[in-house]
């Protein structure tokens, strides 16, 4: 190659540098465009090797050409970059600008736990701090723990206090948690403190407060002199607590054949305020928490010596309470897998009207 030709070679390299430069759209490209045009390994390489097969007269015009050639590139690669970045801080700039913060956040609907739940969890937390094991049983039951183990035998007229589904295999969907009594007595013994939440199923015509399918809690408590002195204790702390306010009780004497003495504690409608509603059938009391002294024949179903032991029993009507506590006036709508009515449910917090 003649120097002539070396002359053409550097006005190639200029276009060459002024179409990449052109094209690249971040300043990391550029610097990989830099070093190839510029870089070691660059064409100039080439030149500066024939810059010395050069005489001696010729250099220096020659070495004028590359430097120019050089400090051009250099000079056209700098303003490129500085035409990046100038790009680049006004993009961020028009994002912040493209930010309102006077426009209201994006809605992000939350979920929450059924009321039913929400209340459960509630109550087993409460009767954990007291020294309560939480237990479960099954929904699918004998004959023998949901009635005759509870001193129901098959002849009893107490079966028809409640509706039952019978299956075809002999046994019942559970109309209570109270079998679970006496499976926890057979698996604990005595002294025992138990809670058992759970669902439960009757036969039963639907209204306003009246369910198929609805929730209970068992509470269980057996030990050495326990009194119906300690039961009450316990149904006030309960409601109260899970209330979050003092609750109204009324307490009158119940009939369920596994307790002896048998008493239903009702509360006042946290609906109405007592004065009477649909939901507490005008009465102004819900009834929430029948209980009692666990009857001897329970304790010897469950293997326990009733002259040495005594205990409690309760079951809470859970569904019921979790009514009371969000203000639900229908128990259809917590199985009805309609969310509206739920989500908008909010605890009662005004003051109780006395009924
Ligand atoms: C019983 O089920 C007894 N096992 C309770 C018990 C346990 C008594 C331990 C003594 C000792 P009862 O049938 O009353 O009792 O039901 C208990 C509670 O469940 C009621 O007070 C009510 O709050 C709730 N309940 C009963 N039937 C329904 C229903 N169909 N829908 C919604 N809640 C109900």
């Amino acid at each position: 190659m003649n120097t002539n030709s070396h002359h053409e070679e550097l006005q190639r390299l200029e276009q060459e540098a002024s179409s990449r430069a052109g094209a690249v759209q971040s300043a990391e490209e550029l610097r990989r465009v830099e070093s190839s045009l510029l870089g070691k390994d660059s064409p100039f390489g080439g030149l500066l090797k024939h810059l010395k097969s050069l005489p001696p007269e010729q250099r220096g015009a020659f070495g004028q050409a590359v430097n120019g050639a050089k400090a051009r590139i250099k000079a056209l690669l700098e303003e490129r970059l500085a035409a990046l970045e100038s790009a680049a801080a006004r993009t961020e700039d028009d994002a912040a600008r493209a930010f309102d913060p006077t426009l209201p956040g994006a809605q992000r609907p939350l979920g929450s736990v059924h009321p039913v739940t929400a209340v459960q969890w509630e109550i087993e937390r409460i009767f954990v701090r007291l020294g309560f094991t939480i237990e479960a049983g099954p929904e699918m039951e004998s004959e023998h723990y949901n009635f005759e183990a509870l001193n129901i035998p098959a002849d009893h007229p107490a079966r028809d206090m409640q509706d039952t589904f019978w299956l075809k295999n002999g046994k019942v969907l559970r109309t209570h948690t109270s079998p679970v009594q006496v499976r926890a007595m057979h698996k604990f013994g005595a002294p025992l403190r138990t809670l058992v939440p759970g669902r439960c199923f009757r036969y039963e015509t639907i209204d306003a407060s009246h369910e198929n399918t609805f929730h209970q809690v068992e509470g269980l408590m057996i030990d050495r002199d326990i009194s119906i002195a300690n039961l009450i204790a316990l149904a006030k702390l309960l409601l109260s607590e899970v209330m979050h306010r003092e609750v109204e009780l009324r307490i009158r004497p119940g009939y369920f054949p596994f307790v002896e003495p048998g008493i239903e504690i009702d509360m006042n409608c946290q609906i109405c305020g007592g004065k009477g509603c649909p939901t507490c059938k005008h009465s102004g009391w819900v009834e929430i928490l029948p209980c009692g002294m666990v009857h001897p024949n329970v304790l010897r179903a469950g293997r326990i010596d009733p002259e040495a032991w005594t205990g409690f029993a309760f079951g809470l009507g859970l569904t019921r309470l979790a009514m009371m506590k969000y203000g639900i006036r229908d128990i259809r709508v917590l199985n009805a897998g309609d969310l509206r009515p739920l989500v908008g449910a909010r605890r009662l917090t005004g003051p109780i009207i006395k009924g």
